[in-house]
């Protein structure tokens, strides 16, 4: 095994370090061949603990020296694991001083310290501080940090750590330094540093509390101009967080550094996060709509982990979806509240709910499924998921709906009163909520609402009514159920709120009057549901209702109850819950898709989609009342990995044989219509991305999308030629792409000229390159012609698979996200799939072991994708020297 023994970690043998580490101070000599790296610790043995040797975790470190108390001192390896057995007896602290040399410019994993476009940047989380220095690399081992940074001053003018610049000045040589001092212990994950040739814009702001802060967002020279965005949103997030949950930014200065090279998203350094550059640049020429809103959230989510995440941290690795979960959960409302309008925010909702169908139900369904908090894991970094993250915000967000607004900004405050600088649990959180809310169903339901911790799968939750018009009572029959997932064969019943409303024929709300309950009310009431099955009986009901069930999608759960289309049709039109609105749209779509993929009916001449929807798709695109952005949503398609999700066999060539007969029928039936939106929405005016324009904007974007299918069906040339003219004269970016996007789905033959238009003017923005990328290996398969496009795609000279994003952009593309372009029954896509794993593990395992989750679901896949599909899988297993995250996923979805 390439790292050392891969064996797994389970949750049950956490205990207490046996030593405590105080104080850290850290000198670096920056030099991208060779950094030289003194680290000085004061450490003390934890008495809690039975005496034994101090072992401490370092990978890929040449070793110098060893002092304890400033005198040579014997140690061993022990693996990848520096032992000191002879340290001072008793219980009073000892100086411990390491100096080590590692090599930045060879570290293509992304871990630890590494050299991007000639500046250093760090990487610490989950366990890469040990490739920096010798550490207690756990996130429970919380320290004082001061940093000395040594480099050539003309090659790395800008030297940033945590905390505060205490001292700066100039070295022999044409050497400088700056000496960082951080005032809050953290645990080694939130370390960094970064140095290069970089530029700041600044803000200096006053706190509600009266305390000035500077805040800065540093990019290359030559970005500036992107860093507007990425700054107000910064500005927005720490007024968000003061006023709706009384969270302060306790540091003088806080940084922002972007950074091309980067193998996730962002993170939360303490006052000094580091960003992928997809998430901090963005100006109208260069950035769409949707990076706009990406930029927001994810600024939000990092600014917010300094609260959860960074003051009160995790205790283990198992906990992560403690600072993950909420902070998701923190940056979703963040962007809810600051959408503002009722139908802005079921906007938002209906988004990340999309997410988390389209990739955490099937994650709860594979081979990788597992619970919120993990029981174990072989290598941590595989455990960075869309159920730690997004499920996990679900379980939060659930249990706001339990103890109401209010009473969860309550339990939050005696969150922080019990735990802040401490290292604690999902259940330290869980607690804190439920006691600050006693008298709440959350206090109540306490250790079965837990289950949602420790259960994998999605549960589900099984409807049927019965209206009674005699005794005018309504009946609703709820059952929930979990299938098995890997380890855990049967669940116990979880806690689930079901927001209710009913609605008559004519789609008015009708009071829900249960029969104990005295007060009739109209609108949604939250009922908890605890058992398997339970059974509620409305009383006072005077017609047959509609029942409106997980309003704004209150649990994670799939909802199972036979919608009649009139039932649907209602709920579509009157709902007053815009996320049901929706449902009954996606419900409506979904069982005709079904229906057409399970018959062998010939696509060309049974139309999928009948009248009575088409009708409806024409009343919302219609209705003056709806917002364009809601619009869009309802008239967009469930997608390929949702559909394939409700089938029991899956053959990705008819789910995407079908989707795409549905979207040309869609295109040329509302013909009028999506002409009449996209006149309407054409024209936003001066940029701004705020919600109301970006969604007139996505509405706009459809409609042209949907003529130039209709125009490729019926061979007018007319509307291709619009949006030819409408790339070329787009006046920001989210229009221009939306126009190119337009004729690459459609095929048209304009497409290819508008690309290489479309590279030529953006070749030296990479973050346009990789839509340019991306676009072409996500294209609709016309004939089989995406997998030789991306073949060729990268050899182009712009491709380069050490930088993830670029990677992303062609691989994941074509592999994770072109269902019908990948699934081919030649296997061609799967051997493209295995080789580009292994190459890409000898690069970077991280980014090599969310590739191998592409087929993740392979289980599911009809013949011949299946066996091919496993044989690929197994090619790669057999590899000898595989890294522990490539192994790992490869092993669990064999077995
Ligand atoms: N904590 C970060 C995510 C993150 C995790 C691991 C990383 O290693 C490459 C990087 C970032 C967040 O939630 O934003
Ligand atoms: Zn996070």
């Amino acid at each position: 095994m390439r790292e050392g023994q891969a064996t797994a970690i389970h949750r049950a043998d956490y205990t207490a370090p046996a030593y405590w580490i105080d104080t850290v101070e850290l000198v670096f000599d920056l030099d991208p061949a060779k950094t030289r790296v003194l680290n000085k610790m004061r450490l003390r043995r934890n008495g809690d603990v039975a005496p034994q040797a101090l072992r401490l975790d370092g990978e890929e470190l040449n070793l110098a020296r060893v002092l304890v108390n400033g005198q040579g001192t014997s140690f061993k390896m022990d693996g990848n694991q520096l032992v000191l057995e002879n340290l001072p007896e008793g219980h009073d602290a000892f100086d411990l001083e390491i100096f080590t040399t590692c090599n930045p410019a060879k570290n293509t994993k992304l871990m630890g310290l590494y050299v991007s476009n000639d500046s250093f940047f760090t990487q610490c989380e989950a366990e890469g501080f040990r490739r920096i220095t010798y550490f207690l690399d756990r996130p429970d081992v919380m320290a004082s940090y001061t940093v000395t940074l040594r480099a050539d001053k003309a090659k790395y003018p800008v030297l940033l750590s945590n905390g505060n610049l205490v001292e700066e000045g100039a070295l022999d040589d044409g050497r400088h330094f700056a000496k960082w001092v951080d005032p809050h212990k953290k645990p080694c994950y939130l370390f960094a540093l970064v140095a290069g040739q970089l530029v700041a814009r600044e803000q200096r702001i006053r706190s509600r509390a009266g305390k000035d802060h500077l805040l800065q967002v540093f990019v290359r020279p030559g970005d500036l101009d992107k860093t507007e965005h990425a700054m107000n949103s910064l500005m927005a997030s720490v007024a968000w967080d003061e006023a709706r949950f009384g969270l302060p930014l306790d540091l003088e200065r806080f940084m922002i550094v972007a950074t091309s090279d980067f193998n996730m998203g962002a993170m939360e350094n303490k006052g000094l996060n580091i960003f992928n550059t997809k998430y901090v640049l963005a100006n109208q020429a260069t950035a769409t709509d949707a990076d706009f809103s990406n930029i927001e959230s994810v600024v939000g989510h990092e600014y917010f982990h300094n609260w959860t995440g960074n003051r009160v941290t995790c205790q283990d690795w198992f906990q992560l979806s403690l600072k993950e979960g909420l902070t998701v959960f923190r940056d979703q409302e963040f962007s809810q509240d600051l959408a503002g309008s009722p139908s802005a925010r079921a906007v938002k909702r209906i988004e990340d709910v999309r997410v988390l169908r389209t990739a955490q139900f099937p994650e709860d369904a594979g081979p990788m499924a597992h619970p919120v908090r993990p029981d174990s894991y072989i290598e941590i970094n595989n455990f960075y998921t869309v159920t730690i993250y997004e499920k996990g915000a679900e379980v939060v967000r659930m249990m706001q709906t339990l103890v109401g607004r209010d009473g969860f900004a309550q339990g939050m405050k005696l969150y922080f009163e019990r735990h802040d600088g401490q290292a604690v649990t999902c259940d330290d959180f869980a607690q804190a909520i439920a006691d600050a809310n006693p008298q709440s169903d959350l206090a109540r339901l306490l250790p079965q609402f837990k289950r949602w911790y420790s259960q994998a799968g999605t549960p589900r939750l099984h409807a049927s009514g019965q209206y009674d018009a005699a005794a005018r009572s309504y009946t609703l029959s709820l059952t929930q159920s979990c299938a098995p997932t890997p380890g855990q064969a049967i669940k116990d019943p979880f806690v689930i709120p079901v927001n209710l409303g009913l609605l008559d024929a004519q789609g008015q709300a009708l009071p829900l009057q249960l029969a104990h309950w005295n007060q009739a009310e109209s609108g949604t009431r939250t009922f908890v549901l605890t058992e398997a099955s339970e059974t509620l009986t409305f009383v006072n009901v005077d017609s047959a209702p509609v029942p409106s069930i997980l309003r704004d999608f209150s649990a994670p759960v799939v909802l199972d109850y036979a919608y009649t289309d009139t039932e649907l049709l209602t709920l579509l039109a009157h709902d007053n819950d815009p996320f049901n609105r929706w449902e009954a749209g996606q419900r409506l779509a979904l069982a005709r898709a079904l229906k057409a993929i399970t018959s062998d009916s010939d696509l060309a001449n049974s139309p999928v989609l009948d009248e009575a929807y088409l009708d409806a798709m024409r009343q919302v695109l219609a209705d003056p009342a709806l917002d364009a952005a809601f619009k869009e949503l309802v008239l967009t398609l469930p997608s390929e990995t949702y559909l394939a999700e409700q089938l029991d066999v899956v053959d990705p060539q008819r789910i995407h044989a079908v989707r795409e007969a549905m979207r040309g029928q869609l295109a040329t039936a509302l013909q009028t219509q999506w002409q009449q939106a996209w006149e309407d929405n054409r024209d936003t005016g001066g940029y701004q991305p705020d919600p109301v324009s970006s969604g007139r904007r996505a509405l706009a974007g459809l409609a042209l999308t949907q003529l130039c299918v209709a125009a490729r069906r019926s061979g007018d040339t007319v509307w291709p030629g619009k949006a030819f003219q409408r790339f070329k004269d787009a006046a920001n970016m989210t229009d221009r792409f939306n126009a190119l996007s337009a004729l690459v789905i459609s095929g048209h033959e304009l497409a290819a000229p508008a690309l290489s238009r479309f590279h030529a003017l953006f070749k030296n923005e990479a973050l346009v390159i990789d839509k340019w990328f991306s676009l072409q290996a996500g294209a609709p398969d016309h004939g089989g012609h995406v997998l030789p496009a991306v073949r060729q795609l990268m050899n182009h000279p712009d491709f380069n698979l050490r930088n993830p994003n670029r990677a992303r952009s062609v691989i994941f593309s074509f592999c994770s996200a072109n269902p019908g372009a990948f699934h081919r029954s030649d296997a061609a896509g799967y051997v493209f799939w295995a080789d580009r794993v292994i190459e890409l593990d000898a690069i970077n395992p991280q980014v090599a072991a969310r590739l191998a989750r592409a087929l993740d679901r392979w289980k599911k896949l009809a013949e011949p994708y299946r066996s091919a599909a496993r044989e690929a899988i197994a090619r790669v297993a057999a590899k000898a020297d595989l890294s522990n995250d490539v192994r790992e996923v490869v092993t669990r979805a064999l077995a």
